[in-house]
């Protein structure tokens, strides 16, 4: 069987898609062929450091960048500015040269300054001492505050309560409304420690203690209202937590750190075979039309085309529609479709006035595109591969695309 895709004509190539992206975006990556992760971020600060020197901090994280412990250090770092460079840990197969470095095991790990530093609480206080306290008060009073509640936030049962209220049996039921109940006294607790500094964050300014609540808070509320159909954002009984939410957003550190909802649900279900009772909170759709996160997802996309065009190939099912030459020159084409869509997009009528209708393509071809975009939609993981406002902005356009095709 053949057939040609009509208005391909109409798409830019790669090359002009790759080239407007960057006009419209600083965000890149380095590319690590035939590894995983196939890309990595570049440390913001990383023009700091001369070019025969190495800079001072190295972590160890893991390769889905997925723990939330890695993403308080990685947090800090950018917010400290202090240029480091990562080694990715795959936890599935842990290197032998890991374990026997560190005792724990686990991620993250660091060198800092030459000095082996495990557990993300400990990493976080040893970049204070090296590199100046810029994220503890300078006053006395406050700083002890400020230390004693970086201590609670490890100790104080949150981050255990909120786990195993996702992970218990929905058949459970009065198992499920105790453990509901704890995990709202927990937060109450925090709503009450918020308000006791003014200003949004825990301390007067922002702080350690952000850091250490921020990855497990926000992978909360993306998870309870899907696996447990409870919302902490917009919910009235939290009004600090939620302030605090949106005084994070406003700062470009956490921006490139965290990850976004749906891949914190992905993840959750992965990692603990939890089934959702909701749905998925809707792709905020206000943040997925900034030109900036719309380029850096083309840029990502139009950049690391091979790994995802062979990633789908051989991981989507495409493959069983036909003669693979032909369904890879569908994949390409839908791909590009979305890169296209991605940059010039903005409300107007897709590429090529593929708005459905008459002209609709070969029913192969079709089939391939959907397969192709529901793939990559809930295929790539924020910040593993883009930034979390690039990827809503990636899912974003591949559910308006793919709804194009039918
Ligand atoms: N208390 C540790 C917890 C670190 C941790 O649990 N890391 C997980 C990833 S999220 C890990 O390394 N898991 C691998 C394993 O358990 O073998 C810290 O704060 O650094």
């Amino acid at each position: 069987m053949s057939f040609s895709i009509t208005k391909s004509s109409t798409i830019s190539s790669w090359e002009e898609l790759l080239e407007s992206a960057r006009q419209n975006t600083p965000a890149r990556r380095v590319k690590r062929p035939g590894k995983s992760p196939s890309t990595a971020p570049i440390p913001s600060t990383l023009d700091k450091v001369p070019p025969d020197k190495k800079p001072p901090v190295l972590l160890y994280r893991d390769s889905n960048s997925w723990c939330p412990f890695c993403e308080r250090v990685w947090f800090a770092l950018e917010e400290k500015g202090i240029p480091f460079e990562t080694e990715f840990i795959d936890l599935s197969n842990k290197p032998k040269w890991y374990t026997d470095l560190v005792p724990t095991t686990l991620v993250p790990a660091a060198y800092i300054e030459g000095k082996l530093v495990y557990e993300s609480k400990k990493i976080l206080l040893e970049l204070e001492e090296h590199f100046g306290e810029t994220l503890l008060p300078e006053n006395t009073e406050e700083n002890a505050v400020g230390r004693e509640w970086v201590e609670d936030a490890e100790t104080n049962g949150f981050r255990d309560i909120a786990y195993k209220l996702l992970r218990q049996a929905p058949e459970n039921a009065n198992e499920l409304a105790y453990l509901q109940a704890e995990c709202e006294s927990k937060l109450d607790e925090i709503e009450k420690i918020l308000g006791r500094y003014p200003g949004s964050y825990f301390l007067s300014t922002f702080s350690l203690v952000d850091i250490m609540y921020s990855p497990h808070l926000d992978r909360l509320a993306a998870n309870l209202p899907v696996y447990r159909g409870y919302h902490i954002k917009g919910n009235p009984r939290f009004p600090q937590i939620n302030a605090w939410f949106t005084a994070l957003k406003q700062r470009p550190a956490y921006n490139r750190v965290k990850s976004d909802n749906i891949t914190n649900n992905l993840l959750l279900r992965r990692r603990f075979g939890i089934e959702p009772i909701g749905n998925s909170i809707p792709l905020d759709l206000v943040e997925s039309e900034f030109i900036e996160y719309r380029a850096e997802a083309a840029e990502r996309l139009s950049d690391n085309r091979e790994v995802a065009i062979e990633d789908i190939l051989k991981n989507s099912g495409v493959q069983v529609l036909g003669d693979i030459s032909i369904i890879k020159e569908g994949v390409d084409f839908h791909l590009r479709l979305l890169a296209d869509y991605l940059i010039n997009g903005n409300g107007a009528p897709l590429p090529g006035g593929r708005t459905g209708g008459k002209e609709s393509i070969d029913p192969i071809i079709a089939a391939t595109g959907a397969i192709t975009l529901a793939y990559v939609r809930n295929r790539i993981c924020a910040p593993r591969d883009m930034s979390a406002g690039a990827a809503t902005a990636f899912r974003a356009a591949a559910d308006k695309v793919l709804a194009s095709i039918y």
